[in-house]
This record gives C-alpha cells, structure tokens and sequence, in this order.
C-alpha cells in the first residue's frame, strides 16, 4: 500500500531473512526505479514547463537563489473571469458543506482517483474525511472547484486547495496546499488537467498567496523531495489474500500472523487519546519538533485543534502525559484512508492508518509507534503505513515496516528549494 497521491497498493516483495519485507540495495525494482526516474527527467513538459517551479534543465544550476522565482503581480492584474472550458463543460465551486454535493465529489474520487500501478486498489476517501481535509482555519470556499457537464450537472473534474502557512527554511509563508487533482476516466488526456490547475492558481492568486505545496506520484519538474512508504502488516492474513503482499519464502500463513502479531494493550504509562484541553502543550511540543525540519508546517493552536483533535474515522491522536508531574511529553497520530479493493470476491475494502505527526521527548520514538499500531490493530485497521520522512527512519525496519512499490515526489510551486531535500528533512504531510 502506498500513500496519499502515490499508488495506493502493494508492497515490495523482497523479504528479509524474518519473512519481513526489505529494500535490497540493486535489486530489480530499485534499478528499475532509478531507469524510470532517469527516463523522467528527459520527458518534455508542454504544460509544466511554462509554469514557475524548478525546472529539470536548472537542476544543476547553483547560481540561482532559493525562495520565490516570480515576484507576486499587482491584485488588478490576476486575471478575472476563469480558464476556458471545451464548450460542453463549465466551472463550479463544489459547496462542502450540502451533503449532495459531498456525495457527488464522493463518487467522483472514489470511481476516478488514485490506483496502484496494477489497479488493484483505489483510495476511498470518507465525506467526513473530506470535510476535515477541506475546512481548516481560514479556507476559501472558491478554492473548492468542480468541472460540471453542461446538459446534465454531472460532476468529471475535482481540485481543491487550503491555506497553510508553510516554513521554508527560516521563510514562513501562507501558501496554498493543492490536492483532490481527479478527471473522470472517459475524460483523461484531454488536457483538462492543465486547466484545473490554472483555474485554481489563478483562485490562490486573488487572495494574494503565490505560493503552493503539493505532493503527487508522478515525477513532475521538479520534487523537492522523494518519499517512499512503508507498510507494517496489522491483518496479515487479508493482506495476502487481497493481494496487496505475498507469502514470504520459507513462511507459512501462521508463522506470518505469528510475526505481525501486536501486545492486547499499549505499554506507555499515560498513554491516552489527545483532548481539547491539550490542544496549547501539544502545539508547543509539534512547533519544537517541527522546528527541526527544512520545510514543515507553522502551526498554530487552531491549526493544531483543526487537524490533531480526534475526530472518529479520520484522524486519531494520542500522548503520553506523565503520570506524577501532569506534563504532556510525546504526541502520535495517524489519520484514515481506506483502499477499495477493485475485483476482489470477498473482501471489498482496505481499512489503512497513515503516520501524522508524531514527537517523541521523553518516551522511546520506537516504543511510541509500538503503542499507535497496537491502538491501530484495536482499531481494526489492516495496515499502518508510514513514509520515510521526519525520524520515521528510526523505526520502520525494527517494527516490521516493509518498503512500498511506489513513490511519493513533493512540490513547492513558484518556490526554489536549492538542493533536493532528504526525506528525513521533511516535516510536513499531506493528505
Ligand atoms: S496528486 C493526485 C492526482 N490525481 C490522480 O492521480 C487521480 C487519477 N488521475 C487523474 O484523475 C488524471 O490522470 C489527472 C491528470 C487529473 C491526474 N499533478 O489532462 P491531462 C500533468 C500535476 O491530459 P490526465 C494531486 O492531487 C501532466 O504532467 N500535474 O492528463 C496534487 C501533463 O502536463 P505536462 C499532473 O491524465 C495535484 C498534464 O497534466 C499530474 O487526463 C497538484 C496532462 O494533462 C499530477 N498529479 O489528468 C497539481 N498528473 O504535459 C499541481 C498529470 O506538462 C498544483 N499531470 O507534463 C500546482 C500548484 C497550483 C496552485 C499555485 C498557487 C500559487
């Protein structure tokens, strides 16, 4: 399974000597990776390459300064009326909050969104999920855009941006983050996607931000970063049988349920689900952790009630408050995505977590991701994926994280990052 914007599907099927699966340096998929990545970096871009965003030919450039490559433009000059549509179709603002029109988007994305390379998987974002994903403090509804068919209102065409303030070394900067990118299949190749994004840029333009953050597992000019997921087996058994990882040489089913198998209850003393009231420490403990990182998210205590405070079936969140000194000391998280399983007769859906935002001060980083699966598993969840950003590192291979078959690429728009960033440099996650 692979994350947000990357397939959402398969592990890498190499296997470590414990039945685990493992990156081998040189391995098939690695090298063809890195072909892959090359053959990348010579395709031409009709569309990306008129656009302000590092550009594949000025990769080796050292002379050109990092941070803003265009100056912002006048107000009076962003263009007023919207991108041109082929006749038949218009522009609408999707209203989040009618419930009709939640499920319009709800279809759209769940028929037409991401899929594995193999399409054996679809993300299946929830209404609820959506609705927290798209109204954090300060959003824009006009950022919320539709493509409708003229004749008949259906919807066959998603974008949609938020606002975040997003810190780019020492540069804060209030920047749009763009997802939910989606064409209808019977509508792909048809350059509609180009326009979407334009129609949105010029949307972000007049409310004077320049400035977006977008991830996507296509190669585009050009990442800042380039991710991988991980994956740790919570129901081993659907997962082989779902065909989203494979039997291990030399294992059997029971030696791998064996394997994956998580304590009943969580170690931490303190260990509890966040609340309202912890929303002022645990914004002091997430700014002093993200502190850290080249680029990651400024956030703020509305931020941090908006995307941490639990809200059911879509983000979790727990810490450890010290039993005797009352003191908040370490912050997981993780949020719900399921996968549709496409043409599977038994099993219809792939109930995953994703890693969020987690700080360790005091409790063991190790140990606190121990106790987020072992809730994960009382949770129900099939699997908990993780990319290999912030200190994820630290954990994945000893708590049986396996490596993903895709990659997940980050994107400043009209933003210069000199030199690509390591993953673990990175402090931000998107949806
Ligand atoms: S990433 C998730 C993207 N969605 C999916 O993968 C869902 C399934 N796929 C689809 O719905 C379609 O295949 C999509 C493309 C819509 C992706 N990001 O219309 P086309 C370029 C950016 O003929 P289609 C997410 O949501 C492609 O390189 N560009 O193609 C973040 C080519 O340009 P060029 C992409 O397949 C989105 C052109 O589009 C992507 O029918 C961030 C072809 O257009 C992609 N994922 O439709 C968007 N895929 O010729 C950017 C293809 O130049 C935001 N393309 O190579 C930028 C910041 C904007 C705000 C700025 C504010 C200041």
């Amino acid at each position: 399974m692979v994350g947000s914007n990357s397939s959402p599907g398969g592990q890498d099927q190499n296997q470590d000597d414990n039945g685990v699966p493992s990156e081998i340096e040189g391995s098939i998929e690695s090298l063809s990776r890195k072909a892959q990545n090359a053959l990348a970096l010579a395709k031409k871009h009709k569309f990306w390459e008129t656009q302000p965003v590092g550009q594949f030919k000025d990769v080796d450039n050292r002379k050109l300064p990092e941070g803003p490559i265009e100056d912002p433009t006048p107000l009076s000059e962003v263009r007023k009326e919207p991108y041109n549509l082929p006749n038949q179709y218009e522009w609408c603002t999707c209203d989040i909050d009618s419930e009709d029109t939640q499920t319009e988007i709800y279809n759209l994305l769940t028929n037409n969104y991401v899929e594995d390379d193999e399409n054996m998987f679809r993300f299946d974002y929830s209404k609820e999920f959506l609705k927290w994903a798209l109204r954090p403090p300060g959003y824009f509804k006009s950022w919320h855009i539709g493509v409708r068919v003229k004749n008949t209102r259906k919807l066959v065409a998603f974008i949609t941006g938020v606002p975040a303030k997003i810190r780019a070394r020492d540069r804060s900067i209030l920047m749009a983050e763009i997802n939910f990118l989606c064409v209808h299949k019977k509508l792909r190749s048809k350059r509609l996607a180009p326009v979407l994004i334009k129609e949105v840029t010029r949307r972000v333009h007049l409310e004077n931000i320049w400035q977006a953050a977008y991830t996507a597992g296509v190669v585009l000019p050009t990442p800042i970063a380039t991710c991988q997921y991980w994956h740790r087996s919570l129901n081993p058994k659907k997962l082989i049988d779902v065909g989203f990882s494979r039997l291990g040489a030399r294992m059997t089913m029971s030696r791998t349920i064996k394997l994956y198998r998580l304590p009943e209850s969580t170690i931490t003393p303190g260990f509890r689900a966040m609340e309202r009231h912890d929303v002022p420490a645990v914004t002091r403990l997430l700014r002093n952790y993200l502190s850290k990182f080249a680029v990651a998210p400024d956030f703020n205590e509305d931020d941090v009630e908006h995307w941490l405070l639990p809200t059911e079936n879509v983000v979790d969140s727990f810490l450890v408050e010290n039993p005797d000194t009352h003191e908040i000391t370490d912050f997981c998280s993780f949020y719900t995505l399921p996968s549709s399983i496409l043409g599977n007769a038994n099993y219809s859906m792939l109930k995953a977590a994703y890693s969020y935002y987690n700080v360790s001060t005091q409790t063991p980083l190790l140990q606190l991701m121990n106790d987020a699966l072992i809730v994960a598993k009382q949770k129900d969840y099939d699997v908990f994926n993780a990319l290999d950003i912030m200190q994820n590192e630290s954990f994945l291979k000893e708590l049986k994280f396996g490596p993903g078959d895709g990659q997940l690429h980050y994107y400043l728009y009209n933003y210069r990052i000199k030199d690509a960033l390591k993953p673990s440099e990175l402090g931000l996650v998107l949806l």
